[in-house]
């Protein structure tokens, strides 16, 4: 009887014409593959690699369909012959139990092992408030979620659907209701003050007063950096003026550009404030530097800043960390496009010897095309405005 129930079970039906089907299908598709050539073979494999597992996945849920009507059909015999069928409130119980066990040792592991593979010590002056504020985020809501679970799971093992005894019935309770929102409000308000505090502290601090102002700017897909030259200001910039050869629309009316700097990689004198200006040319992009604990979104328009202090050098952490590999890295952390993954710069934190003779060797933005664009020779610092068109996203 059960075997019959089970041939006449609409899902089981449909559930044998899918798996027809797709059998089907991917026979088709081995066909087409062996006349097509071998791009398309390509192709055709992936799919064929697709419609293997799907396949397989269908041999697994109809095996647990079979399972599940051999238990039903074993169960029903069982009661037929007036004994006690399945505990079935039982097994769920148990299955609970299994599940909060493996769960935690899931939750220890990914601790224990991914935990191991977290950053190094923080490189910046405000790192140590961040690295704090993520600790303790942690620690609280791993105290929350290991007694979340331990009660969920327990509860459904303990409680589990017995004939011995009655559920209690519970419609309302004013003081349960008072302690589930207050706890969790308290709780939050905190994390969420702490924040605020730190973030003030990091933003708008101001025994960091950005001595050093470089330039940042995010476009698909790279980045360009401006050092200001030996008057130590940057010339303004503006868009309009952005030509091939003048990159980052740098405003030539203004003589604090003149000196300007243009670098490959960022390199940083140790223990000194720095300010970054973070522009960016077409989309959004972000400036990720995590071994300084830094980030702030490019805004195409909305130029932003961000003031810190690098204190470990790029040749202190390799020894910190033991290896003589370690570069620090500037990361894009928008997903801006197609090639978003290569949006990747060397950060170097160095002496202040080296950084002054490091920037001695850099070329001055003002190149000597650059100045023949501009016809400096004529002293006519404006380009003409038909050039002064903006190609972006092209
Ligand atoms: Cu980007």
């Amino acid at each position: 009887m059960g075997f019959k129930q089970l041939i006449n079970s609409k899902k089981t039906l449909s559930l044998l014409a899918a798996f027809v089907l797709f059998g089907t299908d991917r026979l088709m598709a081995q066909a087409t593959a062996a006349a097509a050539d071998t791009a398309a073979a390509d192709k055709s494999a992936m799919w064929t690699g697709v419609g293997y597992y799907v396949l397989l996945f269908l041999v697994a849920a109809f095996c647990v369909a079979i399972l599940g009507k051999i238990l039903r059909v074993y169960d029903l015999t069982q009661q037929m012959q007036g004994k006690k069928g399945v505990n079935w409130n039982g097994v769920m119980g148990i299955c609970c139990i299994l599940f909060l066990i493996a769960g935690m040792y899931g939750a220890y592991w990914s601790l224990t092992v991914q935990g191991s593979m977290k950053l190094p010590e923080a490189a910046s002056a405000h790192g140590g408030a961040i690295d704090d504020m993520f600790t303790t985020t942690t620690i609280l809501t791993l105290i929350v979620f290991v007694i979340t679970q331990i009660c969920l799971f327990g509860f459904a093992f303990v409680y589990r659907g017995s004939d011995k005894r009655k559920a209690y019935f519970l419609p309302h309770n004013n003081t349960i209701e008072k302690v589930w929102t207050i706890v969790p409000a308290v709780v939050l308000t905190i994390l969420v003050v702490f924040g605020f505090f730190t973030w003030q502290r990091v933003e708008n601090s101001s025994e960091v007063k950005g001595d050093l102002n470089i330039d940042v700017t995010g476009h698909q897909f790279a980045w360009e950096f401006r050092y200001p030259g030996t008057d130590g200001k940057l010339g303004s910039l503006n868009f309009r003026l952005t030509t091939p050869l003048n990159k980052l629309g740098v405003d030539f009316k203004d003589r604090n550009s003149f000196d300007d700097i243009s670098a490959d990689t960022l390199v940083l004198p140790v223990h000194q404030s720095i300010r970054l200006n973070i522009h960016a040319q077409d989309v959004i992009h972000s400036v990720y530097m995590p071994h300084f604990r830094l980030q702030q979104n490019a805004v195409p328009g909305l130029p932003t800043f961000f003031k810190f202090i690098p204190t470990i050098t790029t040749a202190e952490m390799r020894r910190k960390t033991d290896n003589p590999k370690f570069e620090y890295l500037l990361y894009c952390n928008k997903i801006c496009g197609g090639a978003h993954y290569n949006m990747q710069r060397v950060v170097r934190v160095v002496s202040q010897a080296e950084y002054q003779d490091w920037i001695s060797k850099q070329k001055p933005y003002l190149t000597d095309q650059l100045k023949k664009e501009l016809h400096f020779a004529d002293n006519k610092t404006a380009v003409p405005a038909a050039s002064n068109r903006l190609a972006l996203n092209n």
